[in-house]
This record gives structure tokens, sequence and C-alpha cells, in this order.
């Protein structure tokens, strides 16, 4: 460290003036001297990257006070370990934390400059896949309104989840090129690099004090290049870090190499390292088991775990790190991080394995998101032990002792010992990272209520019969920043006209609103911004997608990842059944509710069933769009490229919120909140979050159907054959029939043919089994929806009654249940 002299380095650093002049210059100024141009040259991408940085000012110097207060209190830090954040657009969220909407929006217009174009330039960073990596935003952000210390750590891809386009109705998958147009949110420090060791093998050898050892001799290695994010509390002056990694060469080139003339092996070492950070995996929930994906994960826990040794043991005394920091595991994608904290402690610290297992113990918890089996991933210990082979001795080290204990426990019952171990020995030997994470775990949590209970009947139900008090519940939770007030502002203000201000981050007080359900004007009020929410959805799908919808329709929404489990199909079945009763004459004209059906999904590339689901929506859609005879009554859209920034404009515009997986197969769900936060009424069964969302807001505010979990369970035991449904349902044997007539796709029946033979004789998610209960809730909301009175009240309770849902919540638990952390005074 050095000594400065100068009165302006000494004194702290300040944050430029916050009013329209300063802003103003503040902006000029990064865009002439950064930029390198004059306002009159430049270009939209300019003022974009201009205007973030400017707005960076005003936060750093609450970022770098954070930061020093953390280092100098020695506060309990949460590290938030996770292979995916899926932030969505940083600009408005930025501006709406520093308080700067206004300003900011003045002082563009001074310069010329609608801040509507700048926004609408932003690429967001697509670092996650679906409800896992937007959750991890949503904590971080409440961890910075709350003013609890925490630094993110995850992978900073080069690309993204895939920009989903569709050639023809299919889907065709479009590199995402985030980075391509600059990146002014973050600050990459090349001077933190880290080294990550791969490969090789381990020997034992005898040290000074004549104690064996084991050492690893690794074979080849990276560098671990960090780039910070800025994470600004609402309007409360607190700025935590975000650290994403990024993989580079150790060496960018091999000089020997290239003077002999081989340029193109001389940079291959360069792109060998640096595919570590390429590209995201996009499957969601169904891991692929590739090398490059494993190391992808410990690339980023072994960057993370010797970044925040070095950052904040200051004194390196690596026994206290249980009071400094709990790393949370958001799933397994982070769970190496047990045996390399151990290598760590007992081959680099020196630690005895006793001590270094009691520290490691304490410093990890573990949240599960899945229920599904084939979701919980599993590394063959060939593959382990090749890439790490430290880590695997270490992870049978600890399994071994842990297997002791087991037997000890529970003597006699060596099937007991089989079933516990983390080494499954059966189809190949391979180790069960969820049951590593659980054994290494302080606490291990699930992520709604009847999630987590199954998580302890059924996943985990040994581990939970052994360690009762580890297992809890911490139900999900959503960012009212992001969800409502940025994504909705109509409705935010007005909430803020009745309530007065503070809700937004207390969000619980949302249920003063309720004797305003029965208050004519405020529900005018209320349906006012939903139909202005719609008609803003209306214009951007316009532009965007060059679809024209009809103003006055129902509007019902499914948007997630496209998965058989979350059952997209179900809801097809549902239109194409309306389709098929109108075009038979079944039903009148006149007796239908008109609705307006849309559809977000992206699928993993090599889901063959899921992409197959995507192209008979979108044939359905052409067929029905296109009839002239339905054309009142029904539309069918698919936007391609659901993303954070599409749902901010479509949440707030749904009537009708779809939540229709199978029950016990969604662990929790988090649009299900965002919609009823939204004011949408929710048709969905007894699964994941639902469950919690419909005891709050009451069952005659949301549309239930479908069997229970335990009726799943029991039907699954005594055979399903789902095309006993379709003998015995008229209906959904003309539904099914239509599709498979060729109906929607040209008259060729083999077209969907396999579609409907899954759904016949395999139909893993009973959607058959549902279908008839699905259809009859559904006809309960076109009733709903007749009487506009009654679900107006219905849609003001469904956000009276959802404050519980905000992420804020979601932390308090996750603080006295789990990390026992404190804010920063
Ligand atoms: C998801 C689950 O599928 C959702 O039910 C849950 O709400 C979220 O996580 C957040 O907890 N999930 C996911 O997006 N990716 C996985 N690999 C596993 C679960």
């Amino acid at each position: 460290s050095f000594q400065p002299t100068h009165p302006l380095a000494l004194a702290p650093v300040t944050s430029p003036p916050h009013s329209v002049d300063g802003f103003v210059r503040e902006f000029l100024r990064e865009l002439n001297t950064d930029a390198g141009v004059t306002l009159s040259r430049s270009t939209v991408n300019d003022q974009y990257l201009s205007l973030a940085r400017t707005v960076r000012h005003y936060l750093s110097a609450r970022w770098l006070e954070n930061t020093r207060k953390v280092r100098e209190t020695k506060a309990k830090m949460v590290g938030y370990l996770s292979a995916e954040f899926l932030l969505g657009r940083q600009l408005g969220n930025a501006l709406l934390a520093t308080d700067l909407e206004e300003i900011a929006e003045k002082a563009l217009a001074e310069c010329g400059i609608d801040i509507a174009t700048l926004r609408a330039q932003e690429v967001e960073p697509g670092l996650g896949n679906g409800g896992l990596g937007r959750l991890a935003a949503c904590f971080i952000d409440s961890l910075a309104t709350m003013g609890v210390p925490c630094i993110g750590y995850g992978i900073r891809y080069e690309y993204g989840i895939f920009r989903q386009t569709f050639v023809d109705g299919r889907q065709v998958e479009q590199p995402d090129t985030w980075l391509s147009l600059g990146s002014p949110w973050e600050f990459p420090h090349p001077e933190h690099a880290v080294q990550v060791d791969f490969g090789g093998h381990t020997e034992t050898y005898t040290d000074g004090d004549g104690v064996e050892r084991t050492r690893w001799v690794p074979a080849w290695n990276v560098l671990g290049m960090p780039y910070n994010y800025m994470v600004p509390g609402y309007q409360n002056g607190q700025v935590n870090t975000l650290r994403l990694w990024s993989a580079q060469a150790t060496k960018a080139f091999d000089l020997p190499t290239f003077n002999s003339g081989d340029y193109a092996d001389a940079v291959r070492a360069q792109t060998f390292a640096e595919n570590i950070t390429k590209v995201l995996y996009p499957e969601d929930s169904t891991p692929q088991g590739k090398e490059l994906r494993l190391q992808q994960q410990y690339f980023f826990v072994a960057c993370s775990i010797r970044d925040f040794l070095d950052r904040f043991i200051l004194d390196g005394d690596v026994t206290t790190l249980p009071e400094r920091v709990i790393f949370q595991l958001n799933d397994t994608h982070p769970v190496i991080a047990v045996p390399e904290l151990m290598r760590v402690l007992v081959d680099i610290e020196k630690l005895d394995w006793d001590a270094a297992w009691a520290i490691t113990k304490q410093c990890f918890a573990y949240t599960c998101h899945t229920l599904l089996p084939e979701a919980l991933e599993v590394w063959p210990t060939e593959l382990l032990g090749r890439l790490l082979p430290r880590h695997l001795e270490i992870i049978y080290r600890i399994n071994d002792e842990f297997l002791a204990e087991v037997r000890a426990a529970y003597p006699d019952d060596e099937l007991r010992a089989r079933q516990m171990s983390i080494i499954a020995e059966y189809p190949e030997r391979s180790v069960r990272m969820a049951y590593l994470a659980t054994v290494a775990g302080s606490k291990v949590n699930g992520v709604a209520e009847l999630h987590s209970q199954l998580l302890r009947d059924k996943v985990l139900h040994d581990f939970s019969e052994y360690w009762p008090e580890k297992f809890t519940n911490v139900t999900n939770g959503v960012t009212p920043r992001r969800f409502m007030r940025l994504a909705n502002p109509g409705l935010s203000g007005l909430i803020t006209e009745t309530l007065g201000t503070g809700w937004l981050t207390d969000l619980e007080r949302l249920a003063e609103l309720e004797p305003y359900a029965e208050d004519a004007d405020f529900r005018d009020a209320f349906v006012k911004i939903k139909e202005a929410n719609k008609t803003r959805l209306y214009r951007l799908l316009q532009a965007r997608d060059g679809v024209a919808l009809p103003g006055h329709h129902l509007l019902d929404v499914m948007v997630k990842r496209l998965h058989e489990y979350k059952r997209q199909s179900l809801k097809l079945l549902h239109i194409v059944s309306i389709y098929e009763q109108i075009i038979t004459g079944k039903v009148a004209l006149d007796q239908i509710t008109p609705r307006t059906f849309v559809f977000g999904a992206k699928a993993a590339p090599g889901y063959r069933i899921a992409k197959e689901t995507i192209y008979l929506i979108n044939s359905v859609a052409k067929v029905v769009n296109s009839d002239p005879l339905v054309k009142d009554v029904l539309k069918v859209v698919f936007p391609a490229n659901y993303n954070v920034t599409l749902a901010e404009t479509l949440i707030p515009a749904a009537d009708l919120s779809e939540q229709i997986s199978l029950a016990g197969k969604e662990a929790s769900g988090t649009g299900n909140m965002k919609f009823a936060l939204n004011g949408a009424l929710t048709i969905g069964t007894d699964d994941g979050a639902n469950v919690e969302i419909r005891k709050l807001v009451g069952d005659e505010h949301f549309f239930l159907f479908g069997l229970a979990e335990p009726e799943v369970a029991e039907l699954q035991a005594k055979g399903y054959h789902p095309h006993e449904y379709y003998e015995s349902d008229p209906q959904l044997k003309a539904t099914l029939d239509l599709i498979a007539s060729g109906h929607f796709s040209g008259g060729d029946r083999s077209v969907f043919e396999p579609l409907v033979s899954n759904l016949l004789y395999d139909d893993r998610f009973m959607a058959l089994a549902d279908f008839k209960d699905y259809a009859e809730a559904q006809a309960r909301v076109d009733a709903a929806y007749a009487d506009q009175e009654t679900w107006a009240r219905s849609a003001v309770l469904n956000v009276a009654r959802s404050g519980f849902f905000s992420s804020d919540r979601s932390m308090r638990d996750y603080i006295d249940r789990i990390w026992h952390t404190q804010p920063l005074r």
C-alpha cells in the first residue's frame, strides 16, 4: 500500500451531484472522454454506453465504502455460489436504485435524447436458463436492499442463453452475443486473476515436520479473470458485488511454438482455456453430464474460494472462515466447492483433516431446486478422477467417514449405507452431488413448502431421518423492485398513491390494499392500468414480432422453459379442444369467451419432444389465427426469445397465469408469484409454490385443478394408462384426433404422430389424466371473467395477499434459518 499526500486522494470518494446539470455534465464527459465522440456525432449505442457509465458514477462511492466496511468490521458475508445469474437489463434497475429516473430523463431530454431509446438499446445478460438463475438475481437484489453483505460468485459466459428464433415454426438457436456492443456494467480486474488447475495425479510426501501429506500434481491450468458488477440496493446507499469469472490461457501464447512457425498450435492453448467460459449450457433442470460442464463448475468455485480467502481473510487465519462466510450452494452445480475447500485447508493450509472438515461443514449450506430424479447431478468417478484426482480422493474419504457413522447408527443395515452412499455403483460408479452437498451442508433446504416436504419424504428421505434438524424450507420469492416497480409502473403508482411509500421494501404492506378490493374507484383505476399494460404489450409485440392482437380478450399467459413436466402440451390440448368444438359446431361462437393465448418458452436444443411441442404450438397458432371463423374469439401467439426483458412487459398485462405442472414436479415456480403480484389470477395444480399462493389468496380467487401429489403417486403405482382417458373422454379423443389428422400440418398425419403417440402411450406427466379437470377449471375461468367486477375484485385481492412472495422475505428466512448473518450497520 502507498501513502498519498494530495488532499483529494485522502478524502472519501464522493458521488456526483444529484441534479439535472450534474447529470448532464457527467454524461457529456463520458461521451466525450470515454466514448470519444461529440454528442452530435454519437450513435445510440455510444449514448447508451455513456449513460450506463454515468449511472455507475453514482454508485461507485457507495460501493467502495461498502466493501471497505465489510473488510473493516469483518462482517459475516453470504457467498452465493451459482452457475447462473439471470440478471435482466441493468439500466432501469440502476436508475431506480439511485433514484435518478427523473433526473436522467430530464438530463437526456435536454441533450435531445429520448431515454426510452437508450433503454431499448441494452441487451440483457442472459447468464442463466430460467427459474434458478433468475432466483439468484432476485436474491442478490434483496440482500443489497436489506444491507446484508453478500458476494455473488458465478461465471461470465461469453455467450449466454441462446437467442431463440422460429423458422417455419421450428426453433432455431442463434448465439447470444450480449458482449458485442460493449459491456458498460462490468469492471474487469486482470490483476486479480486466479490460477485454476486440472488433471494430473496425486502423490504423497513427508513434509518438514515429518507429517505424511498428499499433494496434487496437476497437468494443466487456466486463469480465472474476475469481472465485478455492482449490485445496488434500492435507494439505501448499499452496493454489494457480483463477481463473475472468465477463463483465459495462462500464457497468452506459446512463444517458442510461435517462433517455430506453428501459429495455430501456439494459440491452441488459448482457445482451449477460453472454451471453459465460452457458453452457458442451455439445459434447464436436466444436466448433460459433459466434461466441459464439470470444468466450468470447478473453475468458478475454485476461483471464488481462493478469491474469498485472499480478500477477506487478510490475516491468513483460515480457522475463522465460518465467522466470515456462509457459502450457499445454488443447486448441485457448485458442490465441487466442498472438496475444493477441504483441499485448500488440508493440502495448502496444512490443517489436519478433522479440523478442516469441522470448518467446511460450517461454511456450506445447500439449496435443492428439483424433484426430477434425472435432474440430480452425478459425475462418473472416471471423469471426476481424471479431471480432479485429488478431489475424488477427498470425496472418497468424506464418504468413508460418513458411511462409518451411518453403519454405527444403523448396525446391520447395509442396505441403508448403500442407499446413502455419496458414491453410486450403478449403472456406473459415480458421485451423487446432492448427497455430497447434504453430507457437507450445515442446512439443506427446498424452495417451497411442498417441495421441502417431498425432499424430506422422498428424494433425501434417509438423510432427513438421520439428520432431521438439517432440513428446512425457504419458499422462493421475487424482487418487487424489478417485477412490480420497474415492470408495472402504473400499478406501483396506484399502490403508492393508496398506501404511501415504503411498501416496496416491506411487501407485506400490500395487505393494506384488501379493503380497496371493495372500492369501485380503486378497482376502476386498477382495471385501467391492466388495460394500459395490455396496450403496451400489444405495441411491443406488433413492433417485435409483427403480430396484431385484439384489445378486449382475456389474456391467458404461459411463460416458462419448455419442459414436459410443465405441460405446455396440456395448455395446447385445451386450445385445440375449444377450436375443435367451434369448427364442429358443438358450441356457438357467442358462447366463447374471447381469449388470446400467449406462450413464451425456450426448449433445450437437444430436447426433441420439447422442440416438437414448440412446432406444434406454432402450427396450431398458424391455423387458428388464419381461420376467419374464430378470428374474433381465439388468438394464439408465441413471441420468440422469451427472456427477462419480455417478461417485464408480458406479466403485468396478463389476466390469467398458467401454472399447470403435474403435482409433485415443479419445485416452486417463481413466475407464478410475479403474475399474482401483478394482479393475474392463477389456474394451477397443487404444485410447488402454487399451494402457498392459493392458501394466501383464497380458493375463490384461484382456479385449482388436477391430481394432487399423493394421487399422482398412487396412480403411478397402480399403473397409468393414458389411452384409457382418450377412450373414455370423447372431447379429449376429438382433440387428439384433430391433431393426429394432419389438420395443423397441411394434411400430413406423420408430423405430429410422435407427440400424439407419446401422449397416448407414455405421457410421463399425466396430461391426459388432468385434461378433463383442466378444461372444467377453464370453464370456471370463463364464467368468472364474464363478471368483470368480481374478476377485478379477485385480481386486487391477489395483489393484496401476495406480499409474502417478496424475495426480501425469502432472504429473512435464509438469514434466520440458515445463514445467521447481520445487516451492515
Ligand atoms: C427451477 C425449478 O424448476 C423451479 O421450480 C424453481 O422455482 C426455480 O428453480 C428456483 O428455485 N430450476 C431451474 O431453473 N433449474 C434447475 N436446474 C433446477 C431447478
